[in-house]
């Protein structure tokens, strides 16, 4: 009798610790591994870069694309060392420009010029955990057949070639941009054959697109996301059912997060009387991106000399410090912990480090306290969201010894709250979430970003 009481009691003891049930559309393994990078590099390069345009022609010569001293092994350099998960390559933009030797196209870089297979090189060389992604513009202001049915099958030709002798690749971006060819006519781009090429191949690569399916446009090219992100879409028939690009849908049923790419400099491309942004500029981009449940695509465009020009990565590196500097001394380390929690899934767990741990409560409004050992001063909050369970919290608040100091409606993957007043001194620290279902949460971190 006692072994069945203790048996039934193990049992529902295991029951209780298992995994809780997801809310609503989670990332794949891959959307995942994808949201973690947090910063990726773009690289716009081609004819723009020597002729000062933004928009090429298409009718450029083909000979003012001509690096003087081309170094991919450089670009994967500068990545690594700014804190970068991957690159993504400007191959073809909309000039029809193609920067590998494609056979569906005349306006073309010589075998000699590959930069795409220089920068698979170069990626792989290092042997790192850097990836590689593509850039490849539907709209071609080149290519003689653009405007007609037969362009899509050129362009899925395209995008087969470039994914079966290039890849793989982490993302394919696919730009909206829709304007007329050389014979003046517009395309009608067919979505479903070009996704499709491409996941033929690899079925692991984000699409990045206005409405997905890997990540969506957040709306601007400003480095922002909006205040409320829901990484959740609604989608019919290829387009969004509303104008959220910067938050979402609350009750979107894909999950399509935001991502937000902007230049370091004025332009997309290099251009000589431009500059970059300051490392200061860098980190308010940083925090209203990353911060505000986005990945951040930091286009980086290489010189005429076919690298990185001295100045974009100076601030670049010193944007990597500063991270390294706020975010390497978490104050919450040693604090006592308490809220109510599902059972194996503690409120401590908001402390360590490791991903797959978390704080799972018990109902939709919920609440966690952090004791710190002694009074501290901080000016940031970090807050993630477990989000292969699905994004819950719709809204927090979070009080200071007591008082209220900040409120918010989404967190997701990473929210970023600012002291805007100087900085917050406290001993006890409180946070209320509003769910729409028991919020699951596997970090909370307090930082100083004026500590010395
Ligand atoms: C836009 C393009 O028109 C720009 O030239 C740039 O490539 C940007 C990333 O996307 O739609």
């Amino acid at each position: 009798m006692k072994k069945a009481l203790i048996i039934t009691l193990a049992m529902l003891m295991l029951t209780a610790c298992t995994t809780p049930e997801p809310y609503g559309p989670v990332p794949t393994e891959a959307q995942l591994a994808w949201q973690r990078m947090e910063i990726n590099m773009f690289c716009h390069f081609g004819p723009n870069t020597f002729t000062g345009a933004e928009w090429g022609s298409g009718q450029e010569d083909k000979e003012v694309f001509a690096p003087t001293a081309l170094d991919c092994g450089q670009w994967v350099d500068v990545a690594r060392q700014a804190g970068m998960g991957g690159i993504i390559l400007t191959a073809k933009h909309h000039d029809g420009f193609c920067l590998w030797p494609s056979a569906y196209s005349t306006h073309t870089v010589p075998d000699s010029l590959d930069i795409l297979r220089a920068l698979r090189t170069a990626i792989d060389a290092h042997n790192s955990s850097l990836k590689m992604g593509v850039y490849i513009s539907p709209w071609d202001r080149n290519h003689p057949a653009y405007g007609t049915p037969e362009y899509n099958t050129v362009f899925a030709n395209t995008l087969k070639e470039v994914h079966t002798q290039y890849g793989p690749f982490f993302e394919q971006w696919f730009d909206g941009a829709c304007g007329e060819g050389p014979n003046g006519r517009r395309q009608e781009y067919d979505w479903p054959l070009f996704e499709g090429t491409v996941l033929d191949i690899n079925p692991q690569c984000i699409l990045f697109s206005d409405v997905g399916p890997g990540c969506r446009w957040v709306g601007n090219e400003e480095g922002h996301a909006d205040d409320t992100n829901w990484s959740r879409l609604k989608v019919e028939s290829g387009k969004r059912t509303t104008e959220n690009g910067g938050c979402g849908d609350i009750d979107g049923d894909r999950w399509i997060p935001a991502e937000v790419d902007v230049s370091i400099r004025p332009g997309w491309f290099w251009h000589k009387d431009e500059h970059p942004k300051t490392m200061e500029e860098l980190m308010e981009i940083y925090y209203n991106s990353v911060g505000r449940n986005g990945l951040l695509l930091l286009n980086v465009p290489p010189d005429t000399n076919g690298r990185i020009s001295p100045e974009d990565s100076a601030v670049l590196m010193a944007f990597r410090h500063e991270r390294d500097r706020i975010f390497s001394n978490d104050l919450t380390q040693g604090a006592q912990v308490s809220a109510r929690s599902r059972l194996g899934h503690s409120a401590r767990n908001v402390l360590d480090t490791a991903y797959h741990t978390y704080w799972a409560a018990t109902s939709d409004n919920a609440a966690i306290t952090l004791n710190l050992d002694n009074p501290e001063d901080f000016d940031l909050i970090v807050i993630q969201e477990y989000i292969p369970l699905g994004q819950r919290v719709s809204h927090f608040s979070i009080f200071a010894d007591g008082s209220p100091v900040a409120e918010g409606t989404t967190v997701g993957y990473k929210r970023i709250i600012r002291c805007d007043t100087g900085h917050w001194h406290a001993a006890k620290l409180e946070l209320h979430f509003n769910g729409l279902a028991p919020p699951i949460i596997n970090r909370i971190a307090l930082y100083n970003t004026q500590a010395q």
